[in-house]
C-alpha cells in the first residue's frame, strides 16, 4: 500500500465515521438546541478522527461489513471530543482555541461546555450499547468504562494537573502517557478486535500495537507542541513549555525524543508482523501518528 493509497483509506474510514456521527448525534435544532448546538460545534470542528479510524481498521482486517462497526467507532469520538472539551476549560489547561476554532467554552460559556461534554460521554455508552452483537454488550461497556475512569483516562489528566511546575521523572511521564492519551487509544483498537471476535493471541499482539501506537501519538504531540505552529495545531503552540508541563521534550531533550519515538513506532509495526499483508493499513497509521504535522 503506497501514501496515496493509505490517504485514500483513511479518508474512507473518515467518512463514514462522519457520516454516521451526523446522523446518531441530534440536530443542532433539536430541543435543547443549546445544547446540541454546543456539542455538534465540538464534535465537527475537523479531528483528524484517529481514534474510530483505527478501530474501523482493526475491524476491517477481519471482516468486510465495515460499517457494522460505526456505532463503537464513533462512541470512542465522543470520548474523545468530550475530553478535549473539559481539558480545554479554565478550571484545566484554560485554552482560547480547538480545532482551529473557539473552544467549546469561549463559545457557549463554561456551564454548557461542561454540560456537552458530559451528555458526549454518555452518548457514547448508549452507542456502544447499540452494537447489533447483544451477547457482546457488557464487554465492550466495560473495555470503554475502564478505559475512561480514573484508572484510565482521567489518572492520567489527574497526574498531568499535578506534576505542572515540577520536575518528574520517567516513570511519572510515562503514566501520564499511558493513560491520559494511551488508554483510549488502546480501547480503539481492542474494541475494533473485540467486536471483530479474534481469539487471545491476536488481542494480545493488537494490544501490544495499540500501546505503542498510544506512546508514538503523545511524544509526537509533544514534539509538535515545540516544533509546530500554532496554525498547523489549531491550537497554541508551545504551550506545554509555557506551562511546565511534563513532556519527552522537557524531560529527554529534542532529539532524544525524536530517536525514542522512531524505536516505538518500529516496535508498533513489529508487534504486527504476524498478521502480514492485512496489517499493512496499520503499520503506516503508526508512522502517519509518529510523524504527523497535526
Ligand atoms: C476527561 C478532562 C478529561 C481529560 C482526560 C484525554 C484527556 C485526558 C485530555 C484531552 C486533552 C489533550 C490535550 C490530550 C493530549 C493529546 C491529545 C489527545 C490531543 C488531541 O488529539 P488529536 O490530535 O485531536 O487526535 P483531533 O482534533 O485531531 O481529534
Amino acid at each position: 500500500m503506497n501514501r496515496t493509497d493509505f490517504k485514500t483509506k483513511y479518508n474512507e474510514y473518515q467518512t463514514l465515521v462522519q457520516s454516521y456521527l451526523e446522523e446518531a448525534v441530534p440536530s443542532a435544532d433539536a430541543y435543547p438546541d443549546k445544547i446540541h448546538e454546543a456539542i455538534r460545534y465540538s464534535l465537527f470542528a475537523g479531528g483528524k478522527r484517529l481514534r474510530p479510524v483505527v478501530c474501523t481498521a482493526v475491524y476491517n482486517m477481519f471482516h468486510e461489513d465495515t460499517p457494522a462497526v460505526m456505532p463503537v467507532a464513533c462512541a470512542l469520538e465522543c470520548i474523545h471530543t468530550y475530553s478535549l472539551i473539559h481539558d480545554d476549560l479554565p478550571c484545566m489547561d484554560d485554552d482560547d482555541f480547538r480545532r482551529g476554532i473557539l473552544t467549546c467554552h469561549k463559545k457557549f460559556g463554561e456551564a454548557i461546555a461542561v454540560l456537552a461534554g458530559d451528555a458526549l460521554l454518555t452518548e457514547a455508552f448508549a452507542l456502544v450499547a447499540s452494537y447489533k452483537k447483544k451477547d457482546m454488550t457488557a464487554c465492550l461497556v466495560g473495555e470503554l468504562a475502564s478505559a475512561c475512569g480514573s484508572r484510565g483516562l482521567i489518572g492520567g489528566q489527574v497526574m498531568d494537573m499535578l506534576s505542572e511546575n515540577k520536575q518528574i521523572d520517567a516513570e511519572t511521564l510515562r503514566y501520564i502517557h499511558e493513560h491520559k492519551t494511551g488508554k483510549l487509544i488502546v480501547a480503539s483498537v481492542r474494541l475494533g478486535a473485540l467486536c471483530a471476535g479474534v481469539n487471545d493471541n491476536a488481542l494480545s499482539l493488537l494490544t501490544d500495537y495499540a500501546q505503542m501506537l498510544g506512546l508514538a501519538f503523545q511524544i509526537s504531540d509533544d514534539i509538535l507542541d515545540v516544533t509546530g505552529s500554532t496554525e498547523e495545531l489549531g491550537k497554541k503552540a508551545g504551550q506545554d513549555q509555557k506551562l511546565h508541563k511534563a513532556t519527552y521534550p522537557a524531560l529527554y531533550g529534542l532529539d532524544e525524543s525524536k530517536e525514542k519515538l522512531a524505536g516505538v513506532v518500529a516496535k508498533a509495526c513489529s508487534a504486527l508482523e504476524t498478521f502480514g499483508e492485512s496489517s499493512i493499513f496499520l503499520k503506516q497509521l503508526a508512522e502517519f501518528v509518529g510523524y504527523r504535522k497535526n
